[in-house]
């Protein structure tokens, strides 16, 4: 197991779509350990495969306190959402150091291939719902920070461009 690189915002490799994954093999399954590595190391509560340039449909997530839940969603596809909405403050491993509000369905109903390929549905609510739906949106090369207003993205994006330079010198 090796702990993978993670693409930092506004790197374009973020905004990629990613494709199915065709078969829940040995590399799917030695990236699901190599994810879930990176994911512990780095303190998040999930992580798509996006995040580490893999542009297949795989995300891990662990919302659990002693962070020995697991959990691999392999091709996962909203069944069913909530009309409710709720506004959480959310994170990215991707954006660090940011933090803010966005509007997601308060629960969601998820079906997904699990890591032995199995056909599961997960009912998700609370910060399980916000990590699925924030996840998800990096399959789709959305980054949470999208949702928040030009001016807002914008001064992310200098911040953040500033850190990589910054980091480059050090
Ligand atoms: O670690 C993470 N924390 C988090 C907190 C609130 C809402 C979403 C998240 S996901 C994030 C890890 C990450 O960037 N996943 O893509
Ligand atoms: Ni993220």
């Amino acid at each position: 197991m090796a702990a993978l690189p993670i693409l930092r915002y506004p790197d374009p490799r973020l905004y990629k779509v990613a494709k199915p994954v065709q078969a829940v093999d040995a590399r799917i399954r030695a990236l699901i350990a190599d994810m879930l590595e990176t994911m512990y190391e780095a303190e998040g509560i999930g992580l798509a495969a996006t995040q580490v340039d893999v542009h297949e449909r795989l995300i891990v997530i662990d919302v659990s306190e002693l962070r020995n839940e697991p959990l691999v969603l392999i091709n996962p596809e909203i069944v069913w959402a909530s009309e409710e909405r709720k506004v959480g403050d959310e994170g990215c491993l991707s954006v660090p150091g940011v933090y803010d509000g966005v509007e997601r369905a308060a629960a969601v109903r998820v079906r997904a291939l699990d890591a032995q390929g199995e056909s599961r549905v997960i009912d998700a609510e609370g910060l399980l719902a916000v990590c699925v739906q924030h996840e998800m949106d990096h399959l789709l090369g959305k980054v949470f920070v999208d949702y928040l207003s030009p001016l807002k993205r914008s001064r992310i994006r200098t911040k953040m461009i500033k850190a990589q330079r910054e980091a480059e010198k050090a």
